[in-house]
């Protein structure tokens, strides 16, 4: 081919890009001038069920793999013998205000092995050699949010290359295109690599196959790897494959061994997708699927389509979602958004000001939802949402359900991402279902129970990493899957998606069942859940003297009870249906002791005025009423003061350390109405326990605080809890506050596309703290009561197209 031919093609090539890289000059993103240098720096895409971190090194490009599913372990349980029986003797001792005892009889009698379960894993990583060490000028790497992809552009002498990657929720694989301006000069390797138990192979001239199978190895000696409570059997394990193409513009590709080479090219896309036998329906690994052909069908399917096909259809499903919401947060500074955001974030650490960076972050999380929980995907987003690059990941990246999954989905209502509750609901539901097992066998209740830690083979048994601590922190805190459960209900709230809801009652009611029938009397007439504790804190035992966590009816239980109650209660009346589960909720309601202030004033952690033995401490559990549920607002003027000083307490103690206490502490002061404590909590998230590429630090990386920030800036500009007095349970009407906690710091700004509840899409401007334009839209057009400018008025929505 001569060199004018090539030289117009690459100009076709390019050209096919340009919406790409043209579009949108002012969409959010994510830029640096230099390549990672590690983990996390790097850039995370994904399309729910793949992820990929980013590293955008012009020379070794690393692409750090995760699939959903790819979970080490497999079903495993832990039941203790006889559990009932000595959970009725703990109560009987807790009752009898022998704590101690209480606690010591259970570590005994209540705990097994195998404690705990195996880790999520990494899938491995795709490598791509530039390798010539060539003087790299005008470097770039960026991600654009609205986009969902990561873009690495630098210059190599004259030429410029431009290497773009986005995981596509429309054809469900890994795109990776590089670009040069001079045609026929673009060469590199290509590579995968996993540390351990898969081969590696190419296919033909331009495939390479990655097959892999978890050999889990059982330590009887009393410890596996990191886990020293036992983590379940050994064994041949689930099954992974990673299937890639690549195809040259111009120029060759061929196979070396097990890498693949393109040489003398413009331009080249690799595919690349991947797959496990696990499967959602049995929460097991499925030895009727392979892995290999299931990869196979999905890349076979996409490399048909060419690139420019894969780009508009991923652009076009991906901006769907992501553009719902736009937001500005006080006056743009040009010179900071000329910063990269490494600097950004430096800035902020040193004490700026950057409301810009706020926002940015804000649709960090927004992206961060979207790409770890949308369809493809079968499985919520994790501890880490789905980037793992560790074999045994912190906390096993599992499903914890005493905060951390919660926390996960505050945004999917509020920051207009519906569909990403999807996943969630998928394989929640079925653990609901298994959790029948476990409300059986060990409380002999109805209903269904699931405790602080889960994964995709839907544990139900208590389990932690320790013996003690699988009594101590999980057996202790059978409200976990309820806290979900009701929170769904809420989701629910936002959305008005009433087939969602007749699939939700039953785990509703299951969960309220279980409930029903484990709250046992007390001494004083009222009932509670005992035995109890308030994750993860202890309590100083008067007599003792010392640390100790078991209690009778803590304040997160009973306001988890009130939670669950309401959430069915109002469930059952919407749907019409289940007057029977609504009488027994409301009578054992009439029983439920109130929520109870201490001498000082602030709402009590346990039953009684205990001193806390962390007054720091990162759970603030006993706020779980104000938020994310409803149980304290200003209605109730002495808990909503209450409130205030328990969060005054824990911070002036050192509380919010990790990042997602401190992103739950924004939430608290955007319901306490404090605008200027919830930016100062947002600015200390960014500088304490941010990473450079904008992920939360726990330490280390776990990605709740991201999800929980995101939420809590939707909490500052825009509640709907409240509701309308005399709205019916069948009919509930939701009053609309407009930026309930504004700081002073953003006197202007807009915000489109948030969601209230009831269904309710809200976009408005506002200027020196007054909200200045007003435009609300829902299904079927409706009055709503808005509190706006410090005024009740009612607003007309106007009827929005489509869903
Ligand atoms: C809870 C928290 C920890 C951590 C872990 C995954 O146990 O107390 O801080 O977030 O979950």
């Amino acid at each position: 081919m001569n060199n004018l031919c090539r030289s117009l093609l690459a100009a076709i090539w390019i050209t096919a890009a340009w919406p790409a890289q043209l579009a949108g000059a002012d969409e959010p993103r994510l830029w640096y001038d230099r390549p990672a240098t590690n983990w996390s720096e790097a850039l995370p895409i994904g399309n729910g069920r793949l992820g990929a971190m980013v590293f955008g090194n012009p020379a070794r490009e690393r692409l750090q793999l995760n699939e959903e599913s790819l979970w080490a372990g497999c079903p495993t349980e832990a039941w203790p013998a006889d559990y009932f029986k000595h959970l009725e003797e703990v109560r009987r001792l807790v009752l009898a205000g022998k704590n101690t005892e209480a606690s010591t009889y259970g570590v005994q009698r209540l705990a097994a092995t195998p404690t705990s379960f195996r880790s999520y894993e990494p899938l491995g990583d795709l490598w791509l050699d530039f390798g010539d060490g060539a003087a790299v000028s005008d470097f770039r790497r960026e991600l654009n949010l609205a986009e969902g992809i990561a873009r690495t552009t630098w210059k190599r002498g004259d030429a410029t290359l431009v290497r773009e990657v986005f995981v596509s929720a429309s054809d469900d694989v890994i795109v990776v295109r590089v670009t040069t301006d001079k045609p026929g000069t673009l060469s590199f390797g290509i590579s995968l690599k996993r540390e351990r138990q898969a081969t590696i192979s190419s296919r033909g001239a331009d495939r390479l196959n990655l097959d892999g199978q978890i050999i889990d190895v059982e330590k009887k000696d009393g410890g596996y790897e990191d886990n020293p409570g036992l983590s379940g059997p050994g064994g041949a394990h689930m099954k992974f494959a990673a299937r890639l193409v690549a195809l040259a513009h111009q120029g060759d590709v061929k196979a070396e061994g097990d890498k693949l080479r393109v040489t003398n090219a413009t331009g080249a896309t690799v595919l690349l997708t991947a797959a496990t036998d696990y499967n959602l329906s049995k929460l097991n690994f499925d030895r009727s699927i392979d892995p290999g052909k299931k990869s196979e069908t999905i890349l076979n399917r996409a490399a048909k389509k060419p690139y420019s096909e894969l780009l508009s259809r991923h652009l076009a499903e991906h901006r769907a979602m992501f553009n719902r919401v736009s937001v500005r947060l006080g006056e743009v500074d040009p010179a900071r958004e000329k910063l990269t955001t490494d600097a950004r974030l430096a800035a902020v650490k040193k004490g700026a000001d950057d409301p810009g960076l706020v926002a940015l972050h804000f649709q960090f999380g927004r992206y961060l939802l979207m790409s770890s929980s949308r369809r493809p995907a079968r499985l919520p987003a994790n501890l880490q949402g789905i980037w793992n690059d560790r074999m045994w990941a912190p906390w096993e990246s599992d499903f914890h359900l005493n905060i951390n999954l919660q926390m996960n989905y505050w945004p999917a209502g509020p920051a207009n991402l519906a569909e990403t509750a999807e996943p969630l609901m998928d394989w929640f539901e079925l653990l609901a279902r298994r959790g029948r097992e476990s409300a059986r066998r060990l409380y002999e209740s109805d209903g269904w129970v699931a405790f602080l830690a889960t994964n995709p083979f839907g544990r139900v048994t208590p389990s932690a990493s320790t013996l003690e601590s699988q009594f101590l922190n999980a057996s202790l805190d059978p409200m976990c899957g309820a806290w979900m459960a009701a929170q769904l209900f809420d989701y629910y709230q936002f959305t008005g998606d009433r087939k969602f809801l007749a699939r939700l009652y039953p785990v509703l009611q299951g969960a309220s069942e279980f409930v029903l029938d484990t709250l046992v009397p007390t001494p004083n007439g009222t009932l509670a859940m005992v035995p109890s504790t308030s994750p993860e804190n202890q309590y100083i035992h008067p007599e003792t003297k010392k640390r100790i966590r078991i209690t009778a009816g803590s304040t997160y239980h009973m306001s988890l009870v009130h939670a669950i109650f309401n959430a069915t209660d109002r469930a059952a009346a919407i749907l019409g249906k289940d007057e029977n589960t609504r009488e027994r909720i409301a009578e054992a309601t009439a029983k439920l002791p109130p929520l109870k202030l201490g001498p000082d004033g602030r709402i009590l952690e346990w039953a009684e005025p205990y001193q806390e033995a962390e007054p720091g401490h990162r759970h603030v559990s006993h706020l779980v009423g104000l938020h994310p549920f409803d149980l304290i607002t200003p209605a109730t003027p002495e808990l909503f003061a209450g409130a205030r000083k328990v969060l005054d307490y824990r911070l002036a103690h050192g509380g919010a350390g990790t990042g997602w206490s401190r992103a739950w502490t924004v939430n608290f002061f955007a319901r306490l109405q404090d605008g200027e404590a919830a930016r100062e909590h947002y600015l200390a998230l960014l500088s304490r326990s941010t990473m450079p590429n904008l992920l939360d630090t726990h330490p280390p990386f776990q990605i709740d605080g991201n999800f929980g920030a995101t939420a809590g800036l939707c909490e500052m500009l825009l509640q709907s809890h409240e509701q309308v007095s005399g709205s019916k349970p069948s009919d509930q009407q939701f009053v609309l506050a407009l930026l309930p906690a504004l700081p002073n710091a953003w006197p202007t700004g807009s915000v489109k596309g948030l969601r209230a509840r009831g269904g309710i899409v809200a976009d408005f401007d506002w200027k020196d703290g007054k909200v200045t334009a007003i435009r609300l839209t829902s299904a079927s057009p409706r009055a709503v009561q808005v509190r706006v400018n410090g005024a009740l008025r009612s607003v007309d929505t106007q009827r929005r197209p489509g869903k």
